[in-house]
């Protein structure tokens, strides 16, 4: 191994490639930094400086690389092969070293390597929502990697390999706690924890990931003797102008805030009679100097909403609340906006803000926690999912202005872009609680790097590298993973009109859970039909906040799809889908199939028994029998209670309550 670069993550990328190279062949590489290498058949770690030599520079077409991306290449040299792998960045050093390491262990290094990669979005962030006392919000498999009785977590170790992990599938961001910002929380930004923060932070910048912390609107009342945190106090500003510098004295590098106000009773500008931009304009300027940035979360929305009041939609709130402050933002203030327009549910249209701001900076938020996904005991793949996402066409800039390539900045000239996730990861010894939801993990992180690529393929990389090459495996986990989110979705809620869970928690069959609720989050059942009327016609007008041809789209009843019916309209019971059914069959089938798709995924999971090791086998098999006899309480409650309403009897005669 030759190695060309002396920064930081190159020489985490030697590490990483001796560490690989070691466990797959059982021999240690040798290492040089000598550019005349030691030998043919070498592997070459090259960042470009000045002082490379010319040959080398000229190996790889440098010009066609961004500031993160590489190229892998097979050359002919000293009568033999050698493999580059080559980058502007240690960065990009460190993600072609990975790259190369998943073909090793993929078998799919045959042939000459011609390899160029640059990632599509610049920022690819994960989102913690830990707490300092070491639980997690929404977190399904384990305590907080980071944070333990209200303080860091000293053990490292757990902390490295997080970072190993993110690096290997291109992660460059990540804020470590929750956006629900606690009082002990609130102090992360003081000489208390900064020195801790700083130790993380170090861990991170050897794998490229900077560090983000989520911050309390209100730190000027909390911590600084301040009466208020109006973003147009000139004490206010000159307060977090201190306090950026502060944090940059103990971390040059640290990423900048992400910041969830006025939502869910967390502190935020309207307090003050100010908007949005003012908020996150104030923070923006305090980082500005450093290269810092602000990511402001758009989740806003009255959360104390009487449920008689048919005239408030939530799925309104976020473009209400910021489509008319488009070109108000500092240039480091990138917006970060939920997929849907209401909460992570199994289905939801897409935010109609995405693409909906062309002078304002951008982001998409996913999550890969399974919150209303079923908890990580239920196997729902969610890459199908985002694909459909990142494929639906804004028409921002007329047609083929997908997502994807919004949150890219490819149909607008965003300084700041790109997606960011809510992470699945806690302390379980495999990361996920469920050993298939890091499928997800990984599936999430590729996206961020590739849109377009295909999910059979992201698919196909996961399995390989978490089961090896056993086709057999491939082909039954394939299929699970494929069928997964549907089936899910045909036993919970169905035709998009999402909810129906226990309150709080957020699992298990709860029709009218939040039905009566303040959360604005209704189906409006009665003996006649269900669903939401959104439109422009009659109805909340929600559909007016897409362009043209989606609103229409949605507008209409007879071009609105089927999966989202009940999120646009309210209809009978009877009405007639394009599927052929009613919507009450529609019902009844789903929720049967949905079980039977269960028992399916038990049937090639158990073809797999012998192949894959005893622990991770029965621990899949353990979670297979919880999603089954959960998904038949949903069948049952769900089926019950619409047979109740409706009065009207299964065409097939099957048993409900
Ligand atoms: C972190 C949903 C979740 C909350 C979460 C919130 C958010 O409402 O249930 O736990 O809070 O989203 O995204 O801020």
């Amino acid at each position: 191994m030759a190695v060309h670069g002396a920064s930081d993550q190159v020489a985490t990328a030697v590490r990483e490639l001796a560490f690989g190279l070691a466990e797959m062949t059982g021999m240690a590489p040798e290492i040089t930094d000598d550019p005349d290498g030691m030998d043919t058949n070498m592997i070459r770690l090259v960042q470009f400086d000045e002082a490379l030599s010319l040959r080398l520079q000229e190996l790889v077409p440098r010009q066609a690389l961004n500031e993160e991306g590489y190229a892998i290449q097979t050359i002919a040299e000293n009568g033999g092969e050698s493999i580059v792998v080559a980058a502007k960045s240690g960065k990009g050093v460190l993600y072609g070293t990975f790259h190369l390491l998943r073909l090793l262990q993929t078998g799919d290094l045959g042939g000459n390597l011609n390899i160029l990669e640059n990632p599509r979005n610049g920022l690819r962030m994960m989102n913690h929502w830990d707490n300092m006392d070491g639980s997690i919000e929404r977190g399904y498999a384990g305590g907080s990697i980071f944070f333990k009785d209200n303080e860091f977590i000293r053990d490292r170790a757990r902390i490295r390999d997080y970072a190993r992990l993110m690096a290997s599938i291109g992660i460059n961001g990540a804020a470590i706690n929750n956006v629900n910002v606690h009082h002990t929380e609130t102090l992360l930004i003081t000489p208390r924890f900064l020195p801790d923060v700083a130790a993380v932070a170090e861990i991170f910048r050897g794998y490229g990931i900077a560090l983000f912390l989520s911050i309390n609107y209100a730190s000027p009342i909390q911590l600084g003797a301040l009466d208020t945190a109006d973003p147009l106090d000139p004490r206010v500003r000159a307060w977090w102008r201190e306090k950026a510098r502060e944090i940059y004295g103990f971390i040059p590098d640290f990423g900048g805030f992400v910041v969830k106000a006025d939502s869910e009773h967390r502190p935020g500008p309207f307090t003050y009679n100010r908007t949005h931009a003012d908020g996150s304009n104030m923070l923006a300027e305090a980082l500005e100097p450093y290269g810092g940035i602000v990511v402001w979360r758009c989740f806003v929305y009255n959360c104390l909403q009487d449920w008689r009041d048919r005239t408030t939609d939530r799925a309104r709130a976020a473009y209400d609340h910021f489509k008319p402050l488009d070109g108000q933002f500092k240039k480091n203030v990138v917006l970060q906006i939920k997929n849907g327009p209401m909460d992570f549910q199994v289905r939801e249209p897409v935010s109609p803000l995405l693409g909906a701001m062309p002078e304002t900076n951008q982001m998409a938020e996913f999550q890969i926690t399974q919150e209303y996904t079923g908890q990580q005991k239920h196997l729902v793949y969610l890459v199908p999912q985002w694909k459909e996402v990142l494929d639906f066409d804004t028409f921002a800039r007329g047609e083929g202005s997908e997502v994807k390539k919004v949150v890219a900045g490819e149909t607008h000239p965003y300084a700041y872009s790109g997606m960011a996730a809510v992470i699945n990861v806690g302390n379980d010894p495999n990361w996920t609680g469920h050993t298939l939801a890091q499928a997800n993990l990984y599936g999430f992180g590729r996206l961020a790097w590739n849109p377009d690529l295909p999910e059979e393929a992201i698919t196909a990389e996961w399995v390989r590298l978490t089961f090896g090459k056993d086709e057999t495996i491939f082909r039954a986990l394939r299929s699970m993973l494929a069928d997964s989110w549907h089936i899910y979705e045909s036993y919970t809620s169905p035709l998009g009109i999402g909810w129906m869970v226990n309150p709080g928690h957020h699992y298990g069959p709860n029709v009218d859970g939040y039905e009566y609720s303040v959360w604005g989050t209704y189906h409006y059942a009665d003996c006649q039909g269900m669903g939401v009327n959104r439109t422009l016609k009659n109805g909340t007008g929600f559909t007016s906040q897409y362009a043209k041809e989606n609103m229409e789209r949605y507008e209409s009843l007879e071009s609105c799809p089927d999966e989202l019916l009940l999120f646009f309209h309210h209809v009978p019971y009877t009405h007639m889908l394009h599927s052929g059914k009613t919507v009450i069959q529609h019902i009844y089938d789903s929720h049967f199939e949905g079980v039977e798709g269960v028992k399916a995924f038990i049937e090639l999971w158990r073809e797999l028994e012998g192949r894959i090791d005893a622990e991770r086998y029965e621990a899949v098999s353990e979670r297979l029998r919880i999603q089954l006899a959960h998904a038949k309480e949903w069948r049952d409650v769900v089926n019950s209670y619409f047979y109740r309403k409706s009065g009207i009897e299964d065409q097939y005669g099957r048993r409900i309550y």
